[in-house]
């Protein structure tokens, strides 16, 4: 019984930091420096606010880190050039219920749009309630905010095939 509580503890201690490892957010997918995202390294990247309408039309201050960065950083595009082949690469955003949205890379690039999409923590400057967070994606551009996945859990750039 005791070897048996023992083990118990083993597998935990091994198993709990694993678990606090993966609360953030998981930047992957066919990117040269895949990284974790953790309030350590959230905060070392250049902090925005953008403003969205919400669903019941009332406006809200959103604050955390462009995406662009947070691909830049994982080195997601070759030279950060965004052309040629790397333009059937899109992004895949997955939240901890399942909800999963797509955007296309032009949609986050400085040298094609003028919205920044970013992902957030923070809601008119307090940090996200844990039913939206910790980590919210928010697309200003969109009239429609279905795409602002909430508790997102990994973004993913992925290339497209013709099937
Ligand atoms: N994880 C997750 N994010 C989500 C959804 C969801 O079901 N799961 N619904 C989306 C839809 S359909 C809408 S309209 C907006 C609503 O957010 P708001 O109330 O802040 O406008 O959240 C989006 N984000
Ligand atoms: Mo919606």
């Amino acid at each position: 019984m005791k070897k048996l509580l023992t083990l118990v503890c083993l597998l935990a201690g091994l198993w709990l930091p694993a678990l606090a490892q993966t609360a953030g957010v998981a930047i992957g997918g066919d990117v040269a420096k895949p990284f974790q995202i953790t309030a350590a390294t959230f905060a070392q990247l250049k902090q925005v606010t953008v403003k969205v309408k919400a669903k019941d039309g009332r406006e809200h201050e959103y604050t955390g880190v462009a995406l662009y960065d947070i691909l830049t950083k994982a080195e997601a595009v070759p030279n950060n050039q965004l052309k040629g082949k790397s333009l059937t690469k899109y992004i895949l955003v997955s939240a901890a219920d399942g909800y999963q949205v797509v955007l296309a890379l032009p949609e986050v690039d400085p040298a094609y749009t003028e919205q920044t999409i970013i992902l957030a923590n923070k809601q008119d400057g307090d940090d996200l309630a844990a039913n939206l967070g910790p980590y919210r994606l928010m697309v200003p551009g969109d009239k429609k905010q279905a795409r602002s996945a909430m508790r997102v859990i990994s973004i993913d750039v992925l290339t497209a095939k013709k099937p």
